[in-house]
């Protein structure tokens, strides 16, 4: 049986297992982010990263390179559009939804998910919402006439679901009177089984938060999520982040030597 290493609240994860699960494919789950589980997720993925797939002697790391593998190996229920033109477009919204809408909200949740010592910086929220809002206009547009971003079920909506449905607790909303395709469409994903079971995982998480075990003081930085805080004008912030020993880097992330066949 495949392994997941994910964590209920971690957008990438979140991505996979909807995809798994639309699929209809059988895994177990080890939550990465768990101190606990520290050593067994370094072990098969030297970022220290969830999601990390283990299927067999085959590990597969980075959310889009999992989706990739899995829908190569069980093409049924794709999720990827069959039209290339619309694949480019499926891949376009899912990379937007990783790079940019990811890195804004993830970087606000830090002044609810974590135990800071500081307000959140003056601005920030503005900035991340007027960003947003770019976004949520190039949604309402993609969305005129269809049930979903690209036509069809893609991962373009499982990319962007674990986003989009944290938008008001992160107080930067869409407005359904200026955005009704993009409201209408929400509310149709939560129609969706795999999108259901993301949901009650993620309600789960944050309703025992102060029971859950992961690092809430330190942050793990990578390379879109300070890239938008530094274009957010927040360097200074950044280098004392760096200064008060309050940051975590990812390690090298260079491949693990090959599996033996039929190992
Ligand atoms: N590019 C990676 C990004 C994955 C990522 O950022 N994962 C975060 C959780 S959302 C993580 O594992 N952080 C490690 C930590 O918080 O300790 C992907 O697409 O899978």
């Amino acid at each position: 049986m495949m392994t997941l290493y994910d964590n209920a609240i971690s957008p990438f994860a979140r991505k996979v297992r909807m995809v798994l699960d639309w699929k209809g494919l059988a895994y177990e789950t080890i939550d990465g982010l768990d101190k606990r589980n520290h050593d067994k997720l370094a072990a098969v993925n030297g970022r220290v990263e969830v999601p990390t797939l283990v299927d067999g002697g085959v590990t597969v790391i980075n959310s889009s390179d999992i989706v990739a593998y899995l829908e190569h190996k069980y093409p049924a229920k794709p999720v990827y559009p069959a039209d290339p033109a619309k694949r480019v477009r499926a891949r376009a919204w899912e990379r937007c939804a990783d790079t940019v809408v990811d890195a804004i909200l993830v970087n606000l949740s830090y002044w609810l998910l974590n135990v800071r010592p500081d307000a959140i910086p003056a601005g920030l929220r503005d900035k991340a919402h007027a960003d947003l809002d770019q976004v949520y206009a190039a949604l309402e547009r993609d969305l005129a006439g269809r049930d979903f971003v690209c036509g069809e079920f893609s991962i373009a909506d499982i990319a962007l679901f674990p986003h989009l449905v944290s938008v008001q607790l992160m107080k930067v909303p869409y407005s359904p009177t200026a955005h009704p395709n993009l409201a209408a469409w929400m509310k149709r994903l939560r129609g969706i089984e795999a999108v259901q079971g993301d949901r009650a995982r993620a309600r789960a998480f944050m309703t025992n938060l102060d029971k859950q075990n992961f690092e809430r003081v330190k942050i793990f930085w990578r390379g879109d999520r300070i890239e938008w805080m530094l274009a957010s004008g927040q360097h200074k912030w950044f280098m004392n982040e760096i200064e008060s020993g309050r940051t975590i880097w990812p390690g090298l992330g260079i491949p693990a030597p090959e599996a033996k066949a039929g190992a």
